[in-house]
């Protein structure tokens, strides 16, 4: 490689990310003898929960799922305090994590990597940093996460705001107290109604600047029942393995039987009302077989949340502002809140409608819109992220053939099985964009593509072989399959990160793969064992095979 001051240091495999995927790498690829070095921009373990630290940040997935299943005396001996995990606390069991297992000793902190270079004579990606350190290795592992590049909108007049400003995905360690301050939120997705009630409480006055209204459930959230704890750590290795047989690869929830709109408005309203009761959005979701597929069936599940705002709202005009009406329900990631609707009936809180009336600027005191000026101290931006592609898309990544992943992804996403890319060989990325990753229990989906990755690894050096690459129509025809199943379903119908239309002039391309964790790992798996039908083997080089051998 050239184009360096010195020769890179050399290893068998580098990670991009200390985050949940890129950790469990570590721990799998040392494990089998490699010789491993991680790069992560952030100081300490953990990606999105490093970052994401606004007030009210917690886990959509209840927490005796949300963990690793690696260790089963991992999972025996962690105790997680209530149903869903907080920030802080899933923060603490990842460093837990990373102490436990030993992995920090591999990873150099608080270091992007801006470039990964592949030259095909020495099989070897270079990966250079912002540090201006260079590493070398045959295969680089990509855990750079899904929602890691947050994106904050380009009003003009942002750097004439007297007051504060704060994105919810680079939330200062130290925390915020808003107490006494006049606040704005943008941004009514996730981020924005986990903050929104938290926020109100401390503010003098709180002003949520609403694009599009979102459907949210309550979470329910409550100290977990130590006699749930100990039934679920009886049976957890059963439990991890039945999630792998379920659509979002969590485990507990019976699959319904009957489309809702066989069912009679007495049923129905039943069944809605239980799994509102009991909180959850899985739960929520599976109330009916089709509630993802048919219009008809999701609108009677949209209107029935629509109703519970309308009731929970006092005043009737923020209530309406509030009902979602512009997709189906579960088509943008369904929201888990503490309070949210509630929130607006507080004295201190005003919802503003910004679809009509846009935020034309950022002034000094504050923030205008087409017909107002709002005078603020401190503006939150909930604004989300350039999901799935964003990360992998800011480093350059590109190969001695002239391949490169900004020019291979201009029209969105295309790789197979999310875990390749065609024309860069030995780059392999976790839960990328065309798997399920985001559509499941996000540690699951992490250690299923970094044991599909070890193995293949190693399946590669029993053999004596140095390079995999995915062949183009492998990828072309998956790249069919995920939109196939896409537009067997209503996700297309909502303008999500899904599709990337957060983003102006982001391709429209549907990103995950909505097949279901079961039929993903199922194909993963034949793929393996084919002996990686899609991917071609090489033994191009035998000098760069496996520096720790
Ligand atoms: O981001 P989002 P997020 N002007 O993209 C609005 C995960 N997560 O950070 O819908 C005005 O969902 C935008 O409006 P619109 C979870 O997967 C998980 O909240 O584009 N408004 C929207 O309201 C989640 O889905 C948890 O019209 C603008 C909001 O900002 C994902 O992360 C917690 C705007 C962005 O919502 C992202 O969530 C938090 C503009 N120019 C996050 N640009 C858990 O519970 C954007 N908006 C685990």
């Amino acid at each position: 490689m050239s184009g360096y001051a010195s020769e890179p240091a050399r290893y068998d495999a580098i990670v991009v990310g200390a985050g949940v995927g890129g950790l469990y790498a570590i721990y799998r690829l040392r494990k089998l003898g490699f010789k491993v070095r991680a790069f992560e921009a952030g100081g300490g373990v953990g990606g999105t929960w490093y970052w994401n630290r606004y007030p009210g940040c917690r886990c959509d997935v209840e927490s005796m799922e949300y963990s690793y299943s690696f260790s089963d005396e991992l999972q025996q001996e962690w105790r997680w305090p209530e149903r869903y995990g907080t920030q802080p606390e899933i923060l603490r069991y990842i460093n837990h994590v990373a102490d436990r297992f030993d992995l920090r000793r591999d990873i150099e902190f608080n270091t992007r990597v801006k470039e990964a270079a592949f030259d095909s004579k020495t099989n070897r990606w270079t990966v250079k940093t912002d540090k201006g350190s260079t590493a070398a290795a045959p295969f680089c592992i990509m855990a750079t996460g899904n929602l890691s590049t947050p994106r904050t909108p380009n009003y003009p007049g942002l750097e004439s705001f007297k007051g504060k400003w704060y994105h919810t995905g680079l939330w200062p360690h130290e925390g915020v107290d808003f107490s006494g301050l006049r606040v704005g939120v943008i941004g009514t997705g996730s981020s924005g109604v986990q903050s929104i009630p938290i926020i109100a409480t401390q503010a003098k006055h709180l002003y949520v600047f609403q694009r599009t209204a979102n459907f949210s459930l309550p979470a329910r959230n409550a100290p977990l029942d130590p006699d749930k704890e100990r039934a679920h750590k009886a049976r957890y290795p059963e439990r991890r393995r039945a999630a792998f047989d379920t659509p979002c690869g969590i485990a507990g929830y019976p699959p319904p039987i009957k489309s809702a709109v066989d069912a009679g408005e007495e049923e129905r309203r039943g069944a809605y009302e239980a799994k509102w009761a009991e909180g959850g959005s899985i739960s929520f979701l599976y109330s009916f077989t089709d509630l993802l597929v048919n219009k008809e069936s999701n609108e009677t599940a949209s209107e029935f949340v629509r109703q519970k705002i309308r009731a929970t709202v006092k005043d009737p005009r923020t209530a309406e502002l509030l009902c979602a009406n512009d997709h189906p329900i579960g088509t943008k990631r369904l929201i888990l809140d503490t309070d949210y609707y509630e929130t607006y009936n507080r004295d201190n809180v005003t919802l503003v409608d910004i679809r009509n009336k846009p935020i034309t600027e950022i002034t000094p005191a504050g923030l205008r819109t087409a017909d107002a000026d709002y005078a603020l101290d401190a503006i939150v931006f909930a604004t989300g992220f350039d999901a799935m592609t964003g990360a992998m898309k800011e480093i350059d990544i590109h190969t001695d053939a002239g391949m490169s992943i900004r020019e291979k992804w201009v029209d969105g996403p295309r790789t197979y099985l999310g875990i390749m890319i065609a024309g860069l060989p030995n780059l392999f990325m976790i839960t990328g964009p065309q798997s399920p990753g985001v559509k499941s229990q996000m540690i699951l989906a992490c250690e299923q593509h970094v044991d599909w990755i070890a193995d293949c690894i190693q399946y590669l050096r029993e053999r004596g072989l140095s390079r995999i690459e995915a062949e183009a129509d492998a990828e072309d025809a998956w790249v069919r399959h995920n939109n196939e199943v896409a537009d067997g379903t209503l996700y297309p119908l909502a303008n999500s990160w899904y599709v990337g239309a957060n983003i102006p002039g982001k391709p429209r391309i549907f990103m995950p793969y909505v097949g279901g964790v079961a039929a993903y790992k199922k194909k993963c798996d034949e793929v393996a064992a084919s002996g990686y039908r899609g991917f071609r083997l090489g033994a191009d080089v035998a000098e760069d095979r496996f520096a720790a051998n």
